[in-house]
Protein backbone atom coordinates (compact mmCIF):
# COMPACT_ATOMS: atom_id res chain seq x y z
CA UNK A 1 0.00 0.00 0.00
CA UNK A 2 2.72 2.46 0.15
CA UNK A 3 3.31 3.43 -3.42
CA UNK A 4 -0.58 3.70 -4.48
CA UNK A 5 -3.35 4.58 -2.45
CA UNK A 6 -6.15 2.48 -2.93
CA UNK A 7 -9.77 3.83 -3.14
CA UNK A 8 -13.07 2.63 -2.51
CA UNK A 9 -16.40 3.61 -3.40
CA UNK A 10 -19.26 3.23 -0.71
CA UNK A 11 -22.95 4.12 -1.55
CA UNK A 12 -25.28 2.03 0.39
CA UNK A 13 -29.05 2.28 1.65
CA UNK A 14 -28.93 0.10 4.47
CA UNK A 15 -26.11 1.46 6.56
CA UNK A 16 -25.85 -1.95 8.89
CA UNK A 17 -21.98 -1.71 9.74
CA UNK A 18 -21.16 1.12 7.61
CA UNK A 19 -19.31 2.43 10.33
CA UNK A 20 -17.22 -0.54 11.11
CA UNK A 21 -16.51 -1.26 7.70
CA UNK A 22 -14.81 2.34 7.22
CA UNK A 23 -13.03 2.01 10.15
CA UNK A 24 -11.25 -1.20 8.86
CA UNK A 25 -10.95 0.55 5.27
CA UNK A 26 -9.01 4.17 7.14
CA UNK A 27 -6.60 1.22 9.14
CA UNK A 28 -5.56 0.32 5.60
CA UNK A 29 -4.80 3.28 4.60
CA UNK A 30 -7.95 2.70 1.68
CA UNK A 31 -9.11 6.05 0.48
CA UNK A 32 -12.80 6.85 0.45
CA UNK A 33 -15.10 8.37 -1.66
CA UNK A 34 -18.63 8.07 -0.72
CA UNK A 35 -22.81 9.47 -2.09
CA UNK A 36 -24.30 11.90 0.15
CA UNK A 37 -25.78 9.88 2.87
CA UNK A 38 -22.97 7.58 3.21
CA UNK A 39 -20.49 9.93 2.95
CA UNK A 40 -22.47 12.05 6.20
CA UNK A 41 -22.61 9.20 8.31
CA UNK A 42 -18.73 8.42 7.63
CA UNK A 43 -18.01 12.30 8.32
CA UNK A 44 -20.00 12.60 11.47
CA UNK A 45 -18.14 9.49 12.86
CA UNK A 46 -15.20 11.11 12.31
CA UNK A 47 -13.64 8.94 9.47
CA UNK A 48 -12.10 10.80 6.48
CA UNK A 49 -14.27 10.61 3.55
CA UNK A 50 -14.36 12.32 0.64
CA UNK A 51 -17.98 12.81 -1.63
CA UNK A 52 -18.04 11.44 -4.90
CA UNK A 53 -18.44 14.64 -6.24
CA UNK A 54 -14.93 15.56 -5.36
CA UNK A 55 -13.87 12.80 -8.38
CA UNK A 56 -16.90 13.67 -10.61
CA UNK A 57 -16.66 17.34 -10.38
CA UNK A 58 -20.52 17.19 -10.32
CA UNK A 59 -23.18 18.06 -7.70
CA UNK A 60 -25.65 15.42 -7.17
CA UNK A 61 -28.51 16.07 -9.07
CA UNK A 62 -32.40 15.89 -10.00
CA UNK A 63 -33.03 15.17 -6.37
CA UNK A 64 -30.87 12.29 -5.93
CA UNK A 65 -31.65 10.35 -9.27
CA UNK A 66 -27.90 11.17 -10.48
CA UNK A 67 -25.11 10.43 -7.54
CA UNK A 68 -22.53 8.25 -8.71
CA UNK A 69 -23.60 7.91 -12.28
CA UNK A 70 -20.04 9.48 -14.00
CA UNK A 71 -17.50 8.52 -16.33
CA UNK A 72 -15.14 9.22 -13.53
CA UNK A 73 -16.71 6.53 -11.16
CA UNK A 74 -17.44 3.85 -13.89
CA UNK A 75 -13.78 4.37 -16.02
CA UNK A 76 -11.81 3.81 -12.15
CA UNK A 77 -13.68 0.35 -11.87
CA UNK A 78 -13.70 -0.55 -15.12
CA UNK A 79 -10.59 -0.39 -15.82
CA UNK A 80 -8.13 -3.30 -16.43
CA UNK A 81 -4.68 -3.84 -15.91
CA UNK A 82 -4.00 -3.32 -19.69
CA UNK A 83 -1.67 -0.33 -20.77
CA UNK A 84 -4.36 1.15 -23.45
CA UNK A 85 -6.66 1.09 -20.37
CA UNK A 86 -4.16 2.80 -18.21
CA UNK A 87 -3.35 5.66 -20.41
CA UNK A 88 -7.30 6.37 -20.75
CA UNK A 89 -7.16 6.90 -17.94
CA UNK A 90 -4.32 8.82 -17.21
CA UNK A 91 -5.74 11.43 -20.56
CA UNK A 92 -8.46 11.97 -18.46
CA UNK A 93 -6.93 12.61 -15.11
CA UNK A 94 -9.09 9.10 -13.64
CA UNK A 95 -8.12 6.70 -10.36
CA UNK A 96 -8.50 3.60 -10.51
CA UNK A 97 -11.09 2.31 -8.10
CA UNK A 98 -10.54 -1.22 -6.08
CA UNK A 99 -13.22 -1.76 -3.58
CA UNK A 100 -16.94 -1.07 -3.82
CA UNK A 101 -19.47 -1.31 -1.63
CA UNK A 102 -23.01 -0.76 -2.49
CA UNK A 103 -26.63 -2.11 -1.76
CA UNK A 104 -29.81 -1.06 -3.48
CA UNK A 105 -33.08 1.29 -3.00
CA UNK A 106 -35.23 -0.99 -1.33
CA UNK A 107 -37.86 -1.46 -4.10
CA UNK A 108 -39.40 -5.14 -2.59
CA UNK A 109 -40.35 -3.51 0.66
CA UNK A 110 -41.73 -0.64 -0.93
CA UNK A 111 -44.02 -2.48 -3.48
CA UNK A 112 -44.78 -5.35 -0.56
CA UNK A 113 -46.62 -2.06 0.99
CA UNK A 114 -50.54 -1.96 0.61
CA UNK A 115 -51.74 0.77 -2.09
CA UNK A 116 -48.28 1.99 -3.73
CA UNK A 117 -48.25 4.04 -6.25
CA UNK A 118 -46.70 3.12 -9.66
CA UNK A 119 -44.68 6.72 -8.81
CA UNK A 120 -43.74 5.67 -5.43
CA UNK A 121 -42.81 2.23 -6.81
CA UNK A 122 -40.44 4.10 -10.05
CA UNK A 123 -38.51 6.49 -6.90
CA UNK A 124 -36.94 3.12 -5.37
CA UNK A 125 -36.25 2.08 -8.89
CA UNK A 126 -31.91 2.13 -8.33
CA UNK A 127 -30.11 3.16 -11.54
CA UNK A 128 -26.59 4.14 -10.28
CA UNK A 129 -26.61 1.81 -7.49
CA UNK A 130 -27.02 -1.14 -9.91
CA UNK A 131 -24.30 0.11 -12.25
CA UNK A 132 -22.02 0.40 -9.43
CA UNK A 133 -22.56 -3.56 -8.63
CA UNK A 134 -23.12 -4.81 -11.95
CA UNK A 135 -19.58 -2.47 -13.13
CA UNK A 136 -17.57 -3.57 -10.45
CA UNK A 137 -19.06 -7.40 -10.36
CA UNK A 138 -17.84 -7.46 -14.06
CA UNK A 139 -14.28 -6.25 -13.45
CA UNK A 140 -14.10 -8.45 -10.32
CA UNK A 141 -10.90 -9.66 -11.39
CA UNK A 142 -9.10 -6.77 -9.86
CA UNK A 143 -12.35 -4.87 -8.04
CA UNK A 144 -14.08 -6.08 -5.19
CA UNK A 145 -17.40 -5.86 -4.97
CA UNK A 146 -19.51 -5.82 -1.13
CA UNK A 147 -23.21 -6.02 -1.69
CA UNK A 148 -24.17 -7.70 1.71
CA UNK A 149 -23.23 -6.19 5.15
CA UNK A 150 -22.93 -9.72 6.12
CA UNK A 151 -19.55 -9.94 4.43
CA UNK A 152 -17.57 -6.60 5.70
CA UNK A 153 -16.32 -8.70 7.72
CA UNK A 154 -14.72 -11.28 6.00
CA UNK A 155 -13.84 -8.40 3.56
CA UNK A 156 -11.67 -6.90 6.39
CA UNK A 157 -9.71 -9.44 7.73
CA UNK A 158 -8.68 -10.42 4.50
CA UNK A 159 -7.52 -6.59 3.64
CA UNK A 160 -5.33 -6.79 7.19
CA UNK A 161 -3.79 -10.68 5.95
CA UNK A 162 -2.68 -8.65 3.07
CA UNK A 163 -5.52 -8.22 0.01
CA UNK A 164 -8.75 -9.62 -0.98
CA UNK A 165 -8.24 -13.37 -2.50
CA UNK A 166 -9.27 -14.17 -6.33
CA UNK A 167 -11.52 -16.76 -4.62
CA UNK A 168 -13.72 -14.30 -2.55
CA UNK A 169 -13.26 -11.74 -5.63
CA UNK A 170 -15.33 -14.32 -7.04
CA UNK A 171 -17.62 -15.09 -4.72
CA UNK A 172 -18.62 -11.57 -4.17
CA UNK A 173 -19.17 -11.47 -8.09
CA UNK A 174 -21.75 -14.12 -8.03
CA UNK A 175 -23.58 -12.66 -5.05
CA UNK A 176 -23.63 -9.13 -6.66
CA UNK A 177 -25.00 -10.39 -9.97
CA UNK A 178 -27.34 -12.69 -8.12
CA UNK A 179 -28.45 -9.61 -6.14
CA UNK A 180 -29.01 -7.38 -9.34
CA UNK A 181 -30.76 -10.15 -11.19
CA UNK A 182 -33.21 -10.67 -7.95
CA UNK A 183 -33.83 -6.86 -8.29
CA UNK A 184 -34.52 -6.73 -11.28
CA UNK A 185 -37.36 -9.73 -11.09
CA UNK A 186 -38.58 -7.68 -8.36
CA UNK A 187 -39.24 -4.87 -10.87
CA UNK A 188 -40.87 -6.83 -13.94
CA UNK A 189 -43.14 -8.72 -11.36
CA UNK A 190 -44.31 -5.32 -10.10
CA UNK A 191 -44.46 -3.86 -13.64
CA UNK A 192 -46.05 -7.33 -15.11
CA UNK A 193 -48.99 -7.28 -12.37
CA UNK A 194 -49.59 -3.25 -13.08
CA UNK A 195 -48.81 -3.26 -17.02
CA UNK A 196 -49.53 -7.18 -18.37
CA UNK A 197 -51.90 -8.13 -16.03
CA UNK A 198 -55.52 -8.93 -16.53
CA UNK A 199 -54.58 -12.76 -18.17
CA UNK A 200 -52.21 -11.44 -20.79
CA UNK A 201 -49.05 -12.09 -19.29
CA UNK A 202 -49.72 -12.76 -15.34
CA UNK A 203 -53.25 -13.91 -13.66
CA UNK A 204 -53.87 -13.92 -10.08
CA UNK A 205 -55.21 -16.78 -8.80
CA UNK A 206 -57.92 -17.26 -5.82
CA UNK A 207 -55.55 -19.21 -3.70
CA UNK A 208 -52.83 -21.83 -4.25
CA UNK A 209 -52.96 -25.86 -3.31
CA UNK A 210 -55.12 -24.78 -0.08
CA UNK A 211 -57.46 -21.63 0.52
CA UNK A 212 -54.51 -20.36 3.13
CA UNK A 213 -51.72 -19.92 0.60
CA UNK A 214 -52.17 -16.62 -0.58
CA UNK A 215 -50.15 -14.67 -3.28
CA UNK A 216 -50.81 -17.51 -5.73
CA UNK A 217 -50.70 -16.40 -9.68
CA UNK A 218 -49.54 -17.81 -13.07
CA UNK A 219 -47.68 -15.90 -15.40
CA UNK A 220 -45.16 -15.98 -18.13
CA UNK A 221 -41.12 -14.18 -18.90
CA UNK A 222 -41.49 -11.53 -21.76
CA UNK A 223 -44.23 -13.67 -23.31
CA UNK A 224 -48.17 -13.76 -23.39
CA UNK A 225 -49.77 -16.53 -21.37
CA UNK A 226 -50.75 -19.41 -23.91
CA UNK A 227 -54.46 -19.46 -22.50
CA UNK A 228 -56.99 -17.06 -21.82
CA UNK A 229 -59.85 -17.37 -18.81
CA UNK A 230 -63.21 -16.45 -21.07
CA UNK A 231 -65.45 -17.44 -17.62
CA UNK A 232 -64.72 -18.14 -14.11
CA UNK A 233 -61.81 -17.75 -12.41
CA UNK A 234 -59.12 -20.44 -11.96
CA UNK A 235 -57.68 -21.85 -9.12
CA UNK A 236 -53.56 -23.18 -8.50
CA UNK A 237 -54.86 -26.79 -8.65
CA UNK A 238 -57.54 -25.86 -11.81
CA UNK A 239 -54.11 -25.08 -13.73
CA UNK A 240 -52.36 -27.63 -12.34
CA UNK A 241 -54.88 -29.86 -13.64
CA UNK A 242 -55.78 -28.00 -17.18
CA UNK A 243 -51.87 -27.84 -17.67
CA UNK A 244 -51.24 -31.38 -17.48
CA UNK A 245 -54.59 -32.43 -19.30
CA UNK A 246 -54.27 -30.35 -22.32
CA UNK A 247 -50.47 -31.67 -23.52
CA UNK A 248 -52.14 -35.02 -23.22
CA UNK A 249 -55.25 -34.25 -25.43
CA UNK A 250 -53.00 -32.78 -27.51
CA UNK A 251 -50.71 -35.57 -28.48
CA UNK A 252 -53.53 -37.98 -27.87
CA UNK A 253 -54.81 -36.52 -30.84
CA UNK A 254 -51.92 -36.37 -32.92
CA UNK A 255 -50.75 -39.65 -32.28
CA UNK A 256 -54.46 -41.28 -33.49
CA UNK A 257 -55.97 -38.34 -35.28
CA UNK A 258 -59.17 -38.80 -33.56
CA UNK A 259 -60.56 -35.65 -31.20
CA UNK A 260 -59.49 -36.63 -27.92
CA UNK A 261 -60.41 -36.20 -24.16
CA UNK A 262 -59.10 -35.98 -20.93
CA UNK A 263 -61.40 -35.90 -17.29
CA UNK A 264 -58.53 -35.24 -14.84
CA UNK A 265 -58.86 -34.74 -10.76
CA UNK A 266 -55.80 -34.03 -8.25
CA UNK A 267 -53.19 -33.88 -11.44
CA UNK A 268 -53.95 -37.33 -12.72
CA UNK A 269 -56.76 -38.40 -15.45
CA UNK A 270 -59.78 -39.95 -14.21
CA UNK A 271 -59.97 -41.33 -18.07
CA UNK A 272 -58.91 -40.27 -20.91
CA UNK A 273 -60.20 -41.33 -24.52
CA UNK A 274 -60.24 -40.49 -28.50
CA UNK A 275 -63.44 -40.29 -30.30
CA UNK A 276 -64.69 -43.39 -31.48
CA UNK A 277 -67.78 -44.02 -32.02
CA UNK A 278 -69.88 -45.45 -29.24
CA UNK A 279 -72.51 -48.16 -29.21
CA UNK A 280 -75.94 -47.86 -27.96
CA UNK A 281 -74.57 -49.20 -24.06
CA UNK A 282 -71.77 -47.35 -24.15
CA UNK A 283 -74.09 -44.41 -24.49
CA UNK A 284 -76.36 -46.18 -21.31
CA UNK A 285 -73.85 -46.79 -19.20
CA UNK A 286 -72.08 -43.14 -19.78
CA UNK A 287 -75.05 -41.84 -19.18
CA UNK A 288 -75.34 -39.76 -22.65
CA UNK A 289 -78.09 -41.38 -24.20
CA UNK A 290 -80.21 -38.58 -24.61
CA UNK A 291 -77.68 -36.45 -25.50
CA UNK A 292 -78.30 -35.08 -29.08
CA UNK A 293 -76.37 -35.01 -32.22
CA UNK A 294 -73.70 -37.48 -30.02
CA UNK A 295 -73.30 -39.70 -32.78
CA UNK A 296 -71.54 -37.14 -35.22
CA UNK A 297 -69.53 -35.24 -32.51
CA UNK A 298 -66.18 -37.06 -32.04
CA UNK A 299 -65.12 -34.79 -29.35
CA UNK A 300 -68.41 -35.67 -27.37
CA UNK A 301 -67.96 -39.30 -27.56
CA UNK A 302 -64.30 -38.47 -26.74
CA UNK A 303 -65.57 -36.99 -23.32
CA UNK A 304 -68.20 -39.13 -22.88
CA UNK A 305 -65.54 -42.05 -22.87
CA UNK A 306 -63.39 -40.14 -20.76
CA UNK A 307 -66.16 -39.12 -18.18
CA UNK A 308 -67.41 -42.84 -18.48
CA UNK A 309 -64.24 -44.33 -17.49
CA UNK A 310 -64.39 -43.66 -13.51
CA UNK A 311 -67.40 -41.48 -13.18
CA UNK A 312 -67.16 -41.41 -9.13
CA UNK A 313 -63.53 -40.17 -10.03
CA UNK A 314 -64.56 -38.07 -12.63
CA UNK A 315 -66.64 -35.86 -9.76
CA UNK A 316 -65.63 -32.04 -9.92
CA UNK A 317 -62.97 -32.56 -12.85
CA UNK A 318 -60.96 -30.82 -14.74
CA UNK A 319 -61.70 -31.23 -18.90
CA UNK A 320 -59.14 -31.08 -21.93
CA UNK A 321 -60.58 -31.09 -25.22
CA UNK A 322 -58.60 -31.53 -28.15
CA UNK A 323 -61.09 -29.77 -30.50
CA UNK A 324 -63.44 -27.04 -30.98
CA UNK A 325 -66.62 -27.55 -28.65
CA UNK A 326 -69.91 -27.94 -29.80
CA UNK A 327 -73.07 -27.95 -28.84
CA UNK A 328 -73.47 -31.75 -27.81
CA UNK A 329 -69.96 -31.93 -25.45
CA UNK A 330 -71.15 -28.57 -23.96
CA UNK A 331 -74.28 -30.30 -23.22
CA UNK A 332 -72.45 -33.18 -21.30
CA UNK A 333 -70.58 -30.81 -19.69
CA UNK A 334 -73.12 -28.46 -18.71
CA UNK A 335 -74.70 -31.40 -16.39
CA UNK A 336 -72.15 -32.85 -14.41
CA UNK A 337 -70.13 -31.85 -11.62
CA UNK A 338 -66.73 -30.02 -12.99
CA UNK A 339 -64.67 -27.36 -12.28
CA UNK A 340 -63.43 -26.48 -15.63
CA UNK A 341 -62.43 -27.15 -19.24
CA UNK A 342 -59.84 -25.97 -21.41
CA UNK A 343 -59.96 -26.27 -25.28
CA UNK A 344 -58.58 -24.59 -28.45
CA UNK A 345 -61.99 -23.29 -29.15
CA UNK A 346 -65.55 -22.87 -28.67
CA UNK A 347 -68.37 -22.57 -30.96
CA UNK A 348 -70.76 -19.04 -29.57
CA UNK A 349 -73.42 -22.00 -28.75
CA UNK A 350 -71.03 -24.33 -26.47
CA UNK A 351 -69.92 -21.30 -24.73
CA UNK A 352 -73.55 -19.94 -24.08
CA UNK A 353 -74.34 -22.99 -22.85
CA UNK A 354 -71.03 -23.36 -20.14
CA UNK A 355 -71.37 -20.00 -19.57
CA UNK A 356 -74.54 -20.43 -17.64
CA UNK A 357 -72.92 -23.64 -15.77
CA UNK A 358 -72.74 -22.83 -11.89
CA UNK A 359 -74.01 -19.70 -11.99
CA UNK A 360 -71.26 -17.60 -14.45
CA UNK A 361 -68.39 -19.27 -12.37
CA UNK A 362 -67.91 -22.42 -14.69
CA UNK A 363 -64.22 -21.62 -15.35
CA UNK A 364 -63.69 -21.80 -19.41
CA UNK A 365 -60.06 -21.55 -20.61
CA UNK A 366 -59.14 -20.83 -24.42
CA UNK A 367 -55.83 -22.83 -25.09
CA UNK A 368 -53.75 -21.31 -28.08
CA UNK A 369 -52.89 -24.82 -29.72
CA UNK A 370 -49.66 -23.51 -30.89
CA UNK A 371 -47.97 -23.01 -27.76
CA UNK A 372 -44.94 -24.95 -27.18
CA UNK A 373 -43.44 -24.76 -24.05
CA UNK A 374 -39.91 -24.01 -23.20
CA UNK A 375 -37.29 -26.71 -23.40
CA UNK A 376 -36.16 -26.52 -19.91
CA UNK A 377 -38.31 -26.77 -16.61
CA UNK A 378 -37.97 -25.04 -13.30
CA UNK A 379 -39.66 -25.32 -9.84
CA UNK A 380 -38.79 -25.08 -6.28
CA UNK A 381 -39.20 -27.76 -3.54
CA UNK A 382 -39.26 -26.61 -0.04
CA UNK A 383 -37.31 -23.25 -1.47
CA UNK A 384 -34.38 -24.96 -3.23
CA UNK A 385 -34.85 -24.70 -7.20
CA UNK A 386 -35.03 -27.90 -9.64
CA UNK A 387 -34.52 -27.68 -13.07
CA UNK A 388 -34.78 -29.78 -15.84
CA UNK A 389 -35.56 -30.80 -19.58
CA UNK A 390 -39.12 -31.06 -19.96
CA UNK A 391 -40.42 -34.27 -20.64
CA UNK A 392 -40.79 -34.56 -24.88
CA UNK A 393 -40.74 -37.91 -25.63
CA UNK A 394 -42.90 -38.62 -28.53
CA UNK A 395 -45.38 -42.01 -27.86
CA UNK A 396 -46.89 -42.98 -31.01
CA UNK A 397 -48.60 -46.26 -32.06
CA UNK A 398 -45.93 -46.62 -35.37
CA UNK A 399 -42.58 -46.26 -33.09
CA UNK A 400 -43.51 -47.26 -29.91
CA UNK A 401 -44.47 -50.71 -29.82
CA UNK A 402 -42.40 -52.10 -32.21
CA UNK A 403 -40.37 -54.47 -30.06
CA UNK A 404 -42.36 -57.89 -28.89
CA UNK A 405 -40.84 -59.19 -26.82
CA UNK A 406 -43.31 -62.35 -26.22
CA UNK A 407 -44.41 -64.54 -28.04
CA UNK A 408 -41.16 -64.55 -30.38
CA UNK A 409 -43.55 -65.68 -33.83
CA UNK A 410 -46.08 -63.05 -33.20
CA UNK A 411 -47.24 -61.02 -35.99
CA UNK A 412 -47.57 -57.26 -35.91
CA UNK A 413 -50.41 -55.80 -33.55
CA UNK A 414 -53.63 -55.36 -34.35
CA UNK A 415 -54.51 -51.49 -34.84
CA UNK A 416 -56.61 -51.68 -31.93
CA UNK A 417 -54.56 -52.90 -29.47
CA UNK A 418 -51.57 -50.13 -31.01
CA UNK A 419 -54.34 -47.59 -30.65
CA UNK A 420 -55.60 -48.83 -26.94
CA UNK A 421 -51.77 -48.91 -25.95
CA UNK A 422 -51.28 -45.70 -27.01
CA UNK A 423 -53.88 -44.39 -25.36
CA UNK A 424 -52.71 -46.05 -21.90
CA UNK A 425 -49.49 -44.76 -22.18
CA UNK A 426 -49.88 -40.73 -23.80
CA UNK A 427 -52.31 -41.01 -20.06
CA UNK A 428 -49.57 -42.80 -18.13
CA UNK A 429 -46.66 -39.75 -19.16
CA UNK A 430 -48.94 -37.07 -17.28
CA UNK A 431 -50.03 -39.31 -14.52
CA UNK A 432 -48.52 -38.89 -11.22
CA UNK A 433 -46.32 -42.46 -10.49
CA UNK A 434 -46.51 -44.46 -10.07
CA UNK A 435 -48.98 -45.61 -12.34
CA UNK A 436 -50.45 -48.15 -14.45
CA UNK A 437 -52.72 -47.87 -17.05
CA UNK A 438 -56.28 -50.69 -18.77
CA UNK A 439 -57.00 -49.12 -22.27
CA UNK A 440 -59.87 -50.68 -24.41
CA UNK A 441 -61.90 -49.58 -27.35
CA UNK A 442 -59.73 -46.06 -27.39
CA UNK A 443 -60.22 -45.16 -23.70
CA UNK A 444 -58.95 -45.83 -20.33
CA UNK A 445 -60.80 -47.97 -18.34
CA UNK A 446 -58.64 -48.25 -15.04
CA UNK A 447 -56.12 -46.21 -13.74
CA UNK A 448 -53.65 -46.15 -10.92
CA UNK A 449 -51.90 -43.56 -9.87
CA UNK A 450 -49.59 -42.30 -7.23
CA UNK A 451 -48.84 -45.52 -5.92
CA UNK A 452 -45.87 -46.57 -4.23
CA UNK A 453 -46.04 -49.95 -5.16
CA UNK A 454 -46.31 -51.06 -8.55
CA UNK A 455 -48.10 -54.28 -7.93
CA UNK A 456 -50.95 -51.72 -5.53
CA UNK A 457 -51.37 -49.44 -8.87
CA UNK A 458 -51.57 -52.47 -10.93
CA UNK A 459 -54.52 -54.45 -8.73
CA UNK A 460 -55.97 -50.26 -8.31
CA UNK A 461 -56.07 -49.97 -12.02
CA UNK A 462 -57.23 -53.46 -12.68
CA UNK A 463 -60.44 -53.24 -10.13
CA UNK A 464 -61.51 -49.98 -11.69
CA UNK A 465 -61.14 -51.96 -15.01
CA UNK A 466 -63.50 -54.49 -13.44
CA UNK A 467 -66.09 -51.80 -11.71
CA UNK A 468 -65.85 -50.39 -15.58
CA UNK A 469 -66.55 -53.58 -16.65
CA UNK A 470 -69.11 -54.42 -14.28
CA UNK A 471 -71.44 -51.77 -15.33
CA UNK A 472 -72.02 -53.59 -18.59
CA UNK A 473 -74.00 -56.12 -16.71
CA UNK A 474 -77.78 -55.97 -17.13
CA UNK A 475 -78.35 -55.51 -13.66
CA UNK A 476 -76.09 -52.56 -13.68
CA UNK A 477 -78.06 -51.30 -16.60
CA UNK A 478 -81.64 -51.88 -15.55
CA UNK A 479 -81.43 -50.41 -11.92
CA UNK A 480 -84.61 -48.78 -10.94
CA UNK A 481 -84.12 -45.48 -9.78
CA UNK A 482 -86.26 -43.36 -7.21
CA UNK A 483 -87.10 -40.53 -9.15
CA UNK A 484 -84.87 -37.36 -8.07
CA UNK A 485 -82.00 -39.70 -7.77
CA UNK A 486 -79.51 -37.11 -8.40
CA UNK A 487 -76.69 -38.36 -11.20
CA UNK A 488 -73.50 -38.12 -8.59
CA UNK A 489 -75.53 -40.58 -6.12
CA UNK A 490 -76.25 -42.84 -9.19
CA UNK A 491 -72.57 -43.14 -9.59
CA UNK A 492 -72.02 -44.03 -6.36
CA UNK A 493 -74.26 -46.04 -5.85
CA UNK A 494 -73.28 -47.95 -9.19
CA UNK A 495 -69.78 -48.01 -7.97
CA UNK A 496 -71.07 -50.09 -4.42
CA UNK A 497 -72.98 -52.13 -6.84
CA UNK A 498 -70.23 -53.09 -9.61
CA UNK A 499 -67.40 -53.02 -6.84
CA UNK A 500 -69.63 -55.50 -4.42
CA UNK A 501 -68.50 -53.04 -1.42
CA UNK A 502 -72.20 -53.03 -0.64
CA UNK A 503 -73.35 -51.19 2.95
CA UNK A 504 -72.00 -52.76 5.92
CA UNK A 505 -74.73 -51.28 8.57
CA UNK A 506 -77.92 -50.78 8.75
CA UNK A 507 -77.97 -46.70 8.56
CA UNK A 508 -75.19 -47.37 5.47
CA UNK A 509 -77.91 -49.38 4.03
CA UNK A 510 -80.71 -47.18 4.72
CA UNK A 511 -79.16 -44.46 2.64
CA UNK A 512 -78.00 -47.08 -0.47
CA UNK A 513 -81.16 -48.33 -0.36
CA UNK A 514 -83.50 -44.69 -0.29
CA UNK A 515 -82.37 -44.48 -3.87
CA UNK A 516 -84.01 -47.62 -5.55
CA UNK A 517 -87.40 -48.18 -6.81
CA UNK A 518 -86.35 -51.66 -5.97
CA UNK A 519 -82.84 -52.29 -4.49
CA UNK A 520 -81.09 -54.76 -6.63
CA UNK A 521 -80.12 -58.20 -5.77
CA UNK A 522 -75.85 -57.88 -5.11
CA UNK A 523 -73.79 -59.61 -7.64
CA UNK A 524 -72.89 -63.27 -6.24
CA UNK A 525 -68.75 -63.80 -6.39
CA UNK A 526 -70.04 -66.88 -9.19
CA UNK A 527 -72.26 -64.01 -11.46
CA UNK A 528 -68.97 -61.41 -11.07
CA UNK A 529 -66.19 -64.14 -12.31
CA UNK A 530 -68.65 -64.53 -15.21
CA UNK A 531 -69.47 -61.57 -16.08
CA UNK A 532 -65.54 -60.74 -16.02
CA UNK A 533 -64.61 -63.84 -18.37
CA UNK A 534 -66.40 -61.89 -20.72
CA UNK A 535 -63.83 -59.46 -20.83
CA UNK A 536 -60.68 -59.85 -22.88
CA UNK A 537 -58.54 -57.65 -25.59
CA UNK A 538 -57.47 -55.14 -22.68
CA UNK A 539 -53.87 -53.38 -23.21
CA UNK A 540 -52.40 -52.38 -20.22
CA UNK A 541 -48.92 -49.67 -19.81
CA UNK A 542 -47.42 -49.20 -16.79
CA UNK A 543 -44.91 -45.92 -16.53
CA UNK A 544 -41.95 -48.03 -15.23
CA UNK A 545 -40.58 -51.75 -15.37
CA UNK A 546 -42.55 -54.21 -13.82
CA UNK A 547 -40.45 -55.62 -10.95
CA UNK A 548 -42.27 -58.76 -10.29
CA UNK A 549 -44.33 -61.47 -12.20
CA UNK A 550 -47.71 -60.67 -9.90
CA UNK A 551 -48.51 -57.66 -11.89
CA UNK A 552 -48.76 -59.70 -14.55
CA UNK A 553 -50.95 -62.25 -13.07
CA UNK A 554 -53.35 -59.47 -11.76
CA UNK A 555 -53.56 -57.93 -15.17
CA UNK A 556 -54.31 -60.90 -16.81
CA UNK A 557 -57.26 -61.59 -14.20
CA UNK A 558 -59.11 -57.90 -15.99
CA UNK A 559 -59.17 -59.68 -19.41
CA UNK A 560 -55.21 -58.70 -20.74
CA UNK A 561 -53.83 -59.41 -23.78
CA UNK A 562 -51.39 -56.47 -24.72
CA UNK A 563 -48.96 -55.54 -21.75
CA UNK A 564 -46.52 -52.45 -23.02
CA UNK A 565 -43.62 -51.21 -20.17
CA UNK A 566 -40.34 -50.38 -20.17
CA UNK A 567 -37.35 -53.17 -19.36
CA UNK A 568 -34.21 -53.34 -16.66
CA UNK A 569 -35.74 -55.61 -14.30
CA UNK A 570 -33.62 -58.03 -13.06
CA UNK A 571 -36.83 -59.96 -13.35
CA UNK A 572 -37.58 -59.21 -16.71
CA UNK A 573 -37.37 -63.02 -17.75
CA UNK A 574 -39.84 -64.07 -15.58
CA UNK A 575 -42.13 -61.20 -16.63
CA UNK A 576 -41.97 -62.03 -20.05
CA UNK A 577 -42.26 -65.75 -19.38
CA UNK A 578 -45.01 -65.71 -17.37
CA UNK A 579 -46.87 -63.16 -20.11
CA UNK A 580 -46.32 -65.70 -22.36
CA UNK A 581 -47.93 -68.50 -20.12
CA UNK A 582 -51.04 -66.52 -19.67
CA UNK A 583 -51.07 -65.81 -23.61
CA UNK A 584 -50.65 -61.91 -23.24
CA UNK A 585 -48.28 -60.23 -25.57
CA UNK A 586 -45.65 -58.58 -24.13
CA UNK A 587 -44.08 -55.15 -25.90
CA UNK A 588 -41.32 -53.70 -24.77
CA UNK A 589 -42.44 -49.80 -24.63
CA UNK A 590 -38.32 -48.14 -24.10
CA UNK A 591 -38.71 -44.78 -22.38
CA UNK A 592 -39.91 -44.70 -18.76
CA UNK A 593 -42.67 -42.10 -17.70
CA UNK A 594 -42.59 -41.12 -14.45
CA UNK A 595 -43.65 -37.96 -13.45
CA UNK A 596 -44.22 -35.20 -10.46
O1 LIG B 1 -31.00 7.39 -7.96
S1 LIG B 1 -29.87 6.59 -8.20
O2 LIG B 1 -30.10 5.46 -9.03
N1 LIG B 1 -28.70 7.44 -8.91
C1 LIG B 1 -27.43 7.27 -8.67
O3 LIG B 1 -26.59 7.81 -9.41
C2 LIG B 1 -27.01 6.50 -7.52
N2 LIG B 1 -25.82 6.13 -7.08
C3 LIG B 1 -25.97 5.39 -5.96
N3 LIG B 1 -29.30 6.04 -6.81
C4 LIG B 1 -27.97 5.92 -6.65
N4 LIG B 1 -27.29 5.25 -5.69
C5 LIG B 1 -27.93 4.57 -4.55
O4 LIG B 1 -28.03 5.49 -3.51
C6 LIG B 1 -27.19 3.42 -3.97
O5 LIG B 1 -27.52 2.17 -4.60
C7 LIG B 1 -27.58 3.42 -2.52
O6 LIG B 1 -28.68 2.54 -2.29
C8 LIG B 1 -28.03 4.84 -2.23
C9 LIG B 1 -27.11 5.52 -1.27
O7 LIG B 1 -27.43 6.89 -1.18
P1 LIG B 1 -26.85 7.78 -0.01
O8 LIG B 1 -25.37 7.55 0.02
O9 LIG B 1 -27.17 9.19 -0.42
O10 LIG B 1 -27.50 7.36 1.26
Amino acid sequence: HALTQYSAILSVYDKTGLLDLAKGLVKNNVRLLASGGTAKMIREANFPVEDVSAITKAPEMLGGRVKTLHPSVHAGILARDLASDEKDLAEQNINKVDYVICNLYPFKDTVAKINVTIPEAVEEIDIGGVTLIRAAAKNHSRVTILSDPNDYHDFLSELEKGDVTDATRQSFALKAFEHTADYDTAISEFFRKKYAGNGNQHVSLRYGTNPHQKSAAAFMKNQKLPFKVLCGAPGYVNLLDALNAWPLVKELSAALKFPAAASFKHVSPAGAAIGVPLNEVERKVYMVDDIEGIESSGLAQAYARARGADRMSSFGDMIALSHEVDIPTAKIISREVSDGVIAPSYTKEALEILGKKKGGRYLVLQMDPEFEPAAQEYRTVYGINLTQGRNDAHITPSDSFGNVITPKDSAALPESALRDLTVATIALKYTQSNSVCYALNGQVIGLGAGQQSRIHCTRLAGDKADNWFMRFHERALGLKWKKGTKRPDKSNAIDMLCSGVLPASDEEKQEYEKMFEEVPTPFSAEERQAWLNKLSEVAVSSDAFFPFIDNVFRAARSGVKYIAAPTGSQNDQAVFSTAEKLNITFVEQSTRLFHH
